[in-house]
């Protein structure tokens, strides 16, 4: 993080999340290795200039000694990142059980694990005791660091429990919490046997944030139907004490996308690309290798259009890149070879000696290589079965400087609601219909694009995910001053 040019910072700002950006790697006893991860979250908050802030999380290591606690905490310290440790027993209960195997897939609307459901409920009360407890282990680590003054921003569906923890400390903390996936609808929260509870450490915070109206919506539901509260129009009311909640779409370091479009590095790999896939029309898929993306069906739907389009056989590729992501979960392991398969069959099926169809990466590309496949792309297909909002369907829009490409986005990502109307909007659900989608926009004319294209790009280029945090603090500000004006009076 930079100090703004020429003036203070107007604020500390205490961000904590499940994850630090940075991946740490032991090097020897004392010595640790920091690389920066990538990923929406941290893109976002690096564009965060006003605040002096420092980030709270996990390392994403056991680290059970103390010599190497004291090491790692010091290196972390020179990146603004303050450690919180977790032992292999907490992390696999907490992050891969109760986030992971519960909450994560829930909140994606795929329901509660069914397999063993006698051993799913026993586990789950240990899940849950587990995350209570790391929640509790950040909110030490937060309250230690906290000055009076501080604004605390708590993120998504790890640290639920969060702010109650806080206000338990100190209630003049000011804490804010926002949601990174969808908060489904309160007919689906109500099947979690923890509903009130999580619901109820929620509304401990000052402001809460979800990326769409819908999923504020369905959160002041829960809080009606499921805690008796009453849901007003700026947030939910208990005993006189408003908790506030509000949409806040997230956006992306939109100048840095188009700026990386003229790096040489960058233009070079286009020029690449462009020889490679001449004569042929670029569609791309870039997902984190999970199952609310959609990615089998989006495959299928591939197939499909093959199979009813003879002409576009040998004039069109399909690149999919899918970073493989909670490799440990058998859920996940199953998803890699359901893709491998299919993806084998149809180039078995439609390949030629020279060229296949479909060009499967599973692994991560570095953000240049990245821009550069985004700038080439004729056809960007996003086919989330949920998605919080999906950030991919934004990055491909910042990179078609020259192309005018056509986006086909699923209705139920969040982008749907802010990129709706220059994307072609499907039901990934629907084969049939993705498919139809593709032939559309393979056949657009210049201008239609032309014309969805900017649409689009005026979106991402204002709605930035500077902005983003900018208007969460100032309102968490905002909901606090307001609240000690209703108390006064
Ligand atoms: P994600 O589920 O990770 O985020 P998304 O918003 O698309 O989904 O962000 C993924 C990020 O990872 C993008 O910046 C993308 O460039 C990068 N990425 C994905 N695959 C990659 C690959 N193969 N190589 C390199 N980079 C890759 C969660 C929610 C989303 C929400 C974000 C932010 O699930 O709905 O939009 O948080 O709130």
């Amino acid at each position: 993080w930079e100090k703004p040019e020429g003036r203070p910072f107007r604020q500390r700002l205490l961000v904590v999340a499940n994850r630090l950006p940075v991946s740490a790697v032991r090097r020897g006893e004392e010595s640790w290795s920091l690389e920066i991860s990538a990923g929406g979250l941290v893109s976002a908050l690096l564009g965060v200039k006003e605040f002096e802030a420092r980030w709270i999380g996990w390392a994403g290591v056991n680290v059970p000694d103390e010599a190497g606690q004291k090491a790692l905490t010091k290196a972390l310290a020179e990146k603004r990142c303050i450690p919180v440790f977790l032992d292999e027993d907490i992390v696999h209960q907490y992050y891969n059980g109760y986030c992971n195997n519960i909450l994560w897939p829930l909140f994606h609307y795929l329901g509660l694990p069914q397999e063993d459901r006698l051993a799913t409920t026993r586990s789950f009360q240990s899940q849950f005791a587990a995350y209570k407890k790391a929640n509790q282990m950040f909110a030490d680590v937060v309250n230690e660091h906290y000055e009076e003054g501080d604004v605390v921003w708590c993120h998504d569906y790890h640290l639920m429990f969060l702010p109650k923890c806080l206000k338990e400390y100190n209630s003049k903390m000011k804490v804010g919490w926002f949601l990174h996936t969808p908060f489904p609808s309160s007919e689906i929260h109500r099947t979690l046997p923890s509903r009130s509870e999580l619901l109820r450490a929620v509304l401990a915070a000052d402001l809460v944030g979800f990326h769409t109206y819908d999923y504020a919506r369905h959160f002041v539901s829960a809080c009606t139907r499921i805690l008796g509260l009453e849901g007003t129009p700026e947030g939910v009311e208990d005993q006189g004490r408003l908790t506030r909640v509000a949409a806040f779409p997230i956006g992306i370091d939109s100048d840095r996308f188009i700026r990386a479009l003229e790096v040489p590095q960058v233009q070079e790999h286009i020029k690449e690309l462009k020889e490679r896939f001449a004569g042929r029309k670029v569609m791309l898929g870039v997902d984190r290798l999970d199952m609310i993306k959609g990615i089998p069906q989006k495959i299928l739907a591939f197939e499909k259009f093959l199979e009813e389009n003879p002409y576009w056989r040998d004039k069109v590729v399909l690149l999919q890149i899918a970073v493989p992501t909670r490799t440990d979960v058998p859920e996940y392991q199953k998803l890699t070879s359901q893709v491998h398969e299919i993806v084998g069959r149809i180039n078995g099926r439609f390949g030629t000696l020279t060229a296949v169809p479909i060009h499967h990466l599973d692994r991560s590309l570095d953000f240049h290589a990245l821009c550069a496949l985004y700038a080439v792309t004729d056809v960007a297909l996003v086919t989330s079965l949920r998605d919080g909002m999906n950030l991919v369907s934004y990055e491909f829009v910042a990179c078609q400087d020259s192309k005018k490409g056509v986006l086909i986005l699923s209705e139920f990502a969040g982008a749907a609601q802010s990129l709706g109307a220059g994307a072609i909007l499907v039901n990934p659900w629907n084969i049939t219909e993705v498919a139809a989608s593709i032939d559309q926009a393979l056949n657009m004319s210049a201008e239609e694009r032309e014309k969805r294209h900017w649409h689009n790009f005026v979106h991402v280029t204002t709605h930035t995910a500077q902005e983003w945090a900018e208007t969460f603090v100032s309102e968490l500000n905002d909901t606090v001053v307001e609240a000690q004006l209703r108390i006064r009076q």
